[in-house]
């Protein structure tokens, strides 16, 4: 079977998945594309032969279409994920899931009803072989119990609309999500504290962050987030256990040498960073619609939790950098907890 999937959001990453599932991962057409830029949706739509639709409504219960892609902006996100899940439809929701936790909460309840999963967020480090490798060595116990986890996520520059806000809700995101589940533990706090400010910066930007993390079995994360480091799209992260570590590996590289240096290149941007772990992310999602079984990435419980933390975030670094508890539901049954 090829799995016909929809498009709603034919922007940057849209038309880069878009691209992803004619060109590289089989078994997936792209039928149907929306965007609220009609014209964008008709010259994105006719580059694959797909329809052009004027509405997320009229994608999502398409006869065309068999699975619904959302990459529209995330305050859009709840009401497709909501309107796929009434039409029965698997739907891949890039992150964040949604922008506040009643509307996860919503997406959860939907899902819930529904009685099995549907949903996908786009949590894309889960299908990146270093940190899959890492998640091995922590599960295998070889570094004894982890204590605590050093991450570093630096951009090159961003751009005036980028605000001290999308420090935690567009970029920490990504560690929140793969630290959750790279260590299976929660997150129960968030301290946000801010170091002198790069001159770098656009003014009112609170650039580079100091994040704290605490999880429920007491491992503690600080993570650097530092969105105009100039030099180059950098992520690291290390685990530290009772009987030693295990770090990220940077990627692959070749060491050059000249005029009395030697080095390598720094890549420049998460789309390259990232590539392989974005294909087998859908990959692996398209395998899971083609069998009809539920996904196994990211769930919608993750993309609730993932909110909630970015809002304790967000609310530490507006008290100047109080410690705040993450107010998080307990996880249901239907998500592998005990609630
Ligand atoms: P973008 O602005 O380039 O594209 C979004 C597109 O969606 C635009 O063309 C816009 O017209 C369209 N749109 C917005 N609301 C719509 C609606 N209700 N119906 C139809 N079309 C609508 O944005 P982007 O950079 O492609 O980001 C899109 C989403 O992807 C965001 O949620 C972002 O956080 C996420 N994203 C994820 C990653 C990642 O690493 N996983 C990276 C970048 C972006
Ligand atoms: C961007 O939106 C992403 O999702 C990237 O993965 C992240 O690294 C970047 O910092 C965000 O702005």
């Amino acid at each position: 079977m090829t799995v016909r999937v929809g498009v709603i959001g034919a922007g940057m990453i849209g038309q880069d998945h878009i691209r992803r599932l004619t060109e590289v991962v089989t078994g997936a057409t792209v039928t149907a594309v929306t965007d609220l830029d009609a014209a964008r949706a008709a010259e994105v739509a006719a580059h694959v032969g797909a329809s052009a639709l004027p509405a997320g409504p009229d994608l999502i219960n398409s006869p065309e279409v068999d699975a619904v892609l959302v990459t529209s902006w995330g305050p859009t996100h709840a009401e497709h994920v909501l309107n796929a899940i009434a039409a029965g439809k698997p739907v891949f929701c890039e992150k964040p899931l949604a922008t506040t936790a009643v509307d996860c909460l919503r997406i959860v309840d939907a899902e819930r009803a529904h009685g099995r999963r549907l949903v996908q967020v786009g949590f894309m480090r889960r299908f990146d072989a270093g940190y899959r490798q890492m998640k091995e060595v922590i599960a295998s116990g070889s570094l004894g119990t982890p204590l605590i986890v050093h991450c570093a996520h630096r951009n090159p520059t961003v751009p005036d609309s980028y605000t001290s806000h999308m420090a935690a809700q567009d970029t920490s995101v990504h560690e929140i999500d793969v630290l959750r589940w790279l260590l299976d533990d929660e997150i129960v706090s968030a301290q946000v504290l801010t170091p002198r400010a790069t001159s770098k910066r656009f003014e009112h930007l609170k650039d580079p962050q100091i994040m704290l993390f605490e999880t429920a079995s007491g491992i503690r994360i600080d993570l650097e987030v530092f969105v105009n480091c100039q030099y180059g799209y950098d992520i690291q992260c290390e685990t530290v256990g009772e009987e030693g570590l295990v770090r990220l590996p940077d990627p692959a590289a070749v060491g050059v040498r000249s005029a009395g240096r030697h080095g390598a290149a720094v890549l420049q941007d998460w789309k390259s960073r990232f590539t392989d772990a974005f294909d087998t992310e859908f990959r692996e999602w398209i395998t899971s619609v083609e069998d009809g079984s539920e996904p196994t990435g990211p769930s919608a419980w993750d993309g609730y939790a993932a909110t909630v933390i970015t809002d304790a975030a967000v609310k530490s670094l507006d008290s100047d950098g109080t410690v705040v508890a993450v107010d998080m539901k307990p996880r249901p049954a239907f998500y592998g907890g005990t609630a």
